[in-house]
């Protein structure tokens, strides 16, 4: 499939998506979902892509719905934005968050409704000091989709995150630091390589191992404490035999840097 509104680029083990319709700040709209969709099909198909980076083209990261697109025009009575959510929304969401890759994402301008939490999906979230998130799901009558209900208390906490989504208030990229939301906030001069250094480091990385950190993690929430320790005796079991354990202790025996494989 050839691409009109995402860029990919491969590079040392790392598959970097550009959403690319800056003239409508990245908005989504079908070509873009089912494009999207398929290079996220290519990544998880591939032995040789071990991290993932998505980020946008131009001043904005991605402002969301495109409100243009008659299939979402209020109105119709065939209007069923449920749809949309099921059929484009909800699987990307999952799919950034159950890759079996390192996700970074590097917000490099303004996250609108579905796009600020597209972002919040992912693994890691670099943002340039200019950058902001926004649920402006508030000033359309709509809620938080693609997964923003779950995510906003989990990384915000209740207060905020019911503060952020009824006022649709921008948050700034060093709030959302201070607030524990992303992980970096960065000048954003040195965002895209800041990015791509975290990227690279995380696609050089032992894949298996920081899958399933991500996915212990990240499911965390379903777990009791004694659940917990019985999955960390599971993984622990599993990795103590992978050929990234070996090296990885081989390399520090040895008082060398590990050449990790992804096994
Ligand atoms: O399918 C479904 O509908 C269900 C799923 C919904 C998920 C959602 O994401 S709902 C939320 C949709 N998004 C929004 O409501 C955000 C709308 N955009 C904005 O509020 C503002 O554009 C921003 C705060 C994001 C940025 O403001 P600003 O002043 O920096 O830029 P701007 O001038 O508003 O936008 C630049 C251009 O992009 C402008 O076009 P123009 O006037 O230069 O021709 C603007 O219309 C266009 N644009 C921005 N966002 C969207 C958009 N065009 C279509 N859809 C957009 N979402």
């Amino acid at each position: 499939m050839s691409y009109e509104t995402i860029v990919v680029d491969f590079d040392e083990s790392v598959t970097k998506i550009t959403l690319n319709r800056p003239e409508r700040l990245n908005s989504f709209t079908v070509q873009m979902h089912e494009e999207l969709a398929d290079a996220l099909s290519n990544i998880e198909r591939s032995d040789e892509v071990r991290a993932v980076l998505l980020t946008g083209a131009g001043r904005g990261f991605c402002a969301g719905q495109d409100l243009s697109d008659s299939s979402v025009a209020p109105g119709s009575d065939a209007i069923d934005l449920g749809h949309a959510v099921d059929t484009y929304y909800s699987p990307l969401v999952k799919r950034l968050a159950e890759m079996a890759r390192p996700v970074v994402c590097a917000v490099n301008g303004v996250a609108a409704g579905a796009g600020a939490n597209i972002a919040f999906a992912c693994d890691i979230v670099l943002a340039g000091r200019s950058a902001k998130f926004i649920q402006s799901f508030a000033n359309i009558g709509l809620i938080p989709d693609s997964g923003g209900t779950w995510v906003l208390p989990r990384l915000a906490g209740q207060a905020r995150a019911l503060g952020l989504a009824l006022t649709g208030e921008p948050l700034s990229a060093e709030q959302a630091e201070a607030w524990g939301m992303i992980w970096k906030c960065v000048d954003d001069d040195v965002l895209e390589s800041e990015a791509i250094k975290l990227a690279k480091r995380l696609a050089a990385g032992p894949t298996r191992g920081l899958v399933e950190t991500k996915m212990a993690l990240r499911n965390t929430y379903d777990r009791t404490l004694d659940d917990a320790l019985a999955l960390e005796r599971d993984l622990m079991r599993e990795l103590g035999r992978s050929h990234d354990y070996q090296e990885g202790v081989a390399a520090f025996m040895e008082k060398r840097a590990p050449k990790f494989t992804g096994q």
